[in-house]
């Protein structure tokens, strides 16, 4: 088959898993053309069948804001047109949805499908403001297939926008070697090496994009009660508005010596090799990407228990969940686990267990094959058309060429 994907392409779960998907669909024989304002992180390099198409933001005198909708919605009719797309796969309803059912108005002649992944933000915060309500429901309502990333985010986008139509739930995937065989990241100074007087201090992580509804504070916190119980590190991997706020608190805390800044990494699997749990507090979590590959990477995982963090996380068995806000019980729970080694490798293996079991690409990639086969009325089961040879491949390879 012959898809396009679009996505958010900076740092976060989205990008990342539409980028894998992509990647992985390419490797099963279809075409994937990425469209987005910048090439997705993960995508830096574009093997066989995988193409890149940027849109191009541009300043407008006259225009407070530039309007990536619509330059989004010009450029996936173009690229449609000339990749001879069959579907469009958006990861989020705004803008993506509404882009893309644009581009299929644009050019009705070539009969695009749309297929929408809502992955939680969309439906959570954006879609329901009061001024991206309409647009949201309009674009749920106008997608020929809805996918949802969670049971937790089906019923929430239910909730909010009163849907009737089908949404199938379709969890996000981590490839589990990935995550086992990776190296433990080796620590800035003054973190890890593990062993201080012979001692290992253990490491709680934390990786977000320190947005208000990530709890950073409380990340803190925790790791503050925990710290004044045992020679713990807390490291924290990423960026974004709140992490000033949590250095101001850790300093205000007197943990700040124990704490290191990463920044942004694309790969987070030696971050969560080389720590010992990660702590997730957040708000809100329509799935929790980050704590699948935390328990992908054989470590558990202490979150709260809200949206689709339990589909994810079992209670007691690969981690523990606590309402958003328990400070205490999480930094109970952490300190518990940290001491508790063999608890920690019970808790550790369970968790990559059902990872591989549950959420490996074998697994979910196959459902978005059928998901695509059914809205273009092929036949349920039929092998993927391959694209190896034909004259459409090689346009892809050609620009592939082009990029190098
Ligand atoms: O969490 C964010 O702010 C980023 C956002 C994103 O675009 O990746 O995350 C959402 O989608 C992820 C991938 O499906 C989920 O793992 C996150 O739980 C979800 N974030 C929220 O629901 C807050």
């Amino acid at each position: 088959m012959r898809i396009g994907i679009s996505c958010y392409p900076t740092h976060g779960g989205s990008g990342v898993v539409a980028t894998e998907l992509g990647l992985r669909l390419a490797e099963r024989g279809h075409s994937v053309a990425f469209v987005s304002y910048s090439a997705p992180l993960r995508l830096n390099e574009l093997p066989p069948r995988v193409c890149f198409h940027e849109v191009a933001i541009e300043e407008y005198p006259l225009l407070k804001q530039f309007p990536y909708t619509l330059a989004l919605a010009s450029k996936l009719a173009e690229v449609a047109r000339s990749h001879r797309l069959r579907v469009l796969h958006v990861h989020y309803a705004i803008p993506f949805a509404a882009a893309a059912i644009l581009a299929r108005q644009i050019a009705p002649d070539l009969d695009l499908k749309v297929v929408t992944t809502l992955h939680g933000t969309d439906i959570t915060l954006v879609g329901s403001n009061d001024s991206f309500r309409p647009v949201t429901a309009f674009c749920i309502e106008r997608s020929d297939a809805v996918t949802a990333v969670s049971y937790a985010l089906r019923a929430e986008t239910d909730r909010v926008f009163g849907t009737t139509r089908p949404i199938e739930v379709i969890p996000n995937f981590v490839d589990p070697a990935h995550y086992r065989d990776a190296r433990p990241a080796v620590w800035p100074a003054g973190g890890r090496p593990d062993a201080t007087a012979g001692k290992r201090l253990p490491v709680i992580v934390h990786i977000s994009n320190y947005r208000p509804v990530k709890r950073v504070t409380d990340v803190v916190r925790v790791f503050a009660r925990v710290a004044a119980e045992l020679p713990a590190r807390l490291v924290l991997v990423g960026d974004g508005p709140d992490l000033s706020q949590a250095i101001d608190l850790a300093r205000e805390l007197g943990v700040l010596d124990r704490v290191r800044l990463i920044g942004v990494v694309d790969d987070v699997a030696p971050y969560l090799r080389g720590a010992d749990l990660l702590l997730l507090p957040s708000r809100n979590e329509s799935f929790g990407l980050v704590a699948l590959e935390a328990l992908a990477a054989g470590i558990p995982v202490i979150a709260s228990r809200v949206g689709g963090l339990p589909e994810v996380v079992q209670h007691g068995v690969s981690g523990y969940l606590f309402p958003p806000g328990d400070v205490e019980g999480m930094a109970r729970q952490a300190a518990a686990v940290l001491r508790d080694r063999p608890l920690a490798g019970r808790l550790g293996r369970a968790g990559a267990e059902r990872v591989a079991r549950r959420f490996p690409p074998e697994r979910i990639i196959p459902r978005f094959e059928e998901l695509y086969r059914r809205v273009l009325g092929l036949p349920a089961g039929a092998e993927p058309e391959v694209d190896d040879g034909d004259a459409h491949a090689e346009s892809f390879d050609h620009e592939r060429r082009a990029r190098a």
